[in-house]
């Protein structure tokens, strides 16, 4: 590999103050030889990011928030800033989910304009794509996800304010992934789109992460395919053992 592999657990909308044991239990099995392979990430919900962070002070984890809102701050009840997860700690935003996309009807120009905000805040965003099954049978696969890349990755973005996450939307908590010649092929697309929009240079290296569905049975095979550099992992990312197993498949 010449780009070093991030492991992010997105728990979803799921965690109480107990489940900070999960983060710890992460912190204790991420030993020498994993942390000179992996970085790692835990992205809780917001309630939880401050002392989920404070568990994580030393162990070299970074932690992330799991969406943000695109304005800075004033009358916005219920959003989250990303100024409110960088000093909570955060050091990533996924932003642009499946879920976000589709739960709360966030289009490309919304996903991109958070994106803006959490790198205005000193944050990574990790942005979200990915096509439906109908896409995928339609063999629009490529088409949608470069259509999503063009529409919500900033242009001025660099390898070290970029992560993409590419999440087949038909793959996300259903136990199916696509075979590792689809994911191949739609991570090489990627990497050459990012190209055309960000230059070459910046586009190789930034980091793709692979998601959906990812455990550690199936780990392995997928983070050997060309042009995966991590995982971002959810329901596997709620036991411990499951999430460095999957950490390890990528070392
Ligand atoms: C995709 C993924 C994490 P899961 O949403 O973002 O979840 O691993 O449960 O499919």
């Amino acid at each position: 590999r010449n780009i070093r592999p991030l492991v992010a657990g997105n728990w979803k909308m799921n965690g109480l103050k107990a489940d900070l044991a999960i983060a710890v239990e992460v912190a204790k099995g991420y030993d020498t030889a994993l942390k000179a392979a992996v970085d790692l990430a835990v992205c809780p919900p917001a309630t939880l990011l401050y002392t989920t962070t404070a568990a994580l002070i030393g162990s070299r984890i970074a932690t992330g928030g799991q969406d943000c809102s695109s304005n800075a701050g004033g009358a916005f009840t219920g959003e989250v800033s990303a100024a409110m997860l960088a000093d909570s700690g955060a050091h990533f935003a996924i932003v642009g989910h499946s879920e976000r996309r589709t739960l709360h009807s966030e289009t490309n120009a919304i996903v991109k304009a958070k994106a803006q905000a959490a790198r205005a805040a000193l944050l990574v965003p990790i942005i979200c794509v990915g096509e439906t099954r109908d896409e995928r049978e339609a063999g629009k696969a490529l088409a949608s996800v470069k259509k999503q890349l063009r529409g919500s990755v900033p242009e001025d973005s660099t390898a070290a304010s970029l992560v993409i996450a590419y999440e087949p939307v038909w793959a996300i908590g259903t136990g199916l992934t696509p075979t590792a010649a689809d994911v191949a092929e739609m991570h090489e697309a990627i990497r050459t789109e990012l190209g055309r929009l960000l230059g070459k240079g910046a586009a190789a290296g930034v980091r793709l992460l692979y998601g959906g569905s990812v455990k550690p049975s199936n780990a392995a095979e997928l983070m050997n395919v060309a042009h995966v550099d991590g995982a971002l992992v959810g329901g596997a990312s709620l036991k411990a053992e499951d999430f460095l197993a999957i950490a390890r498949a990528c070392a």
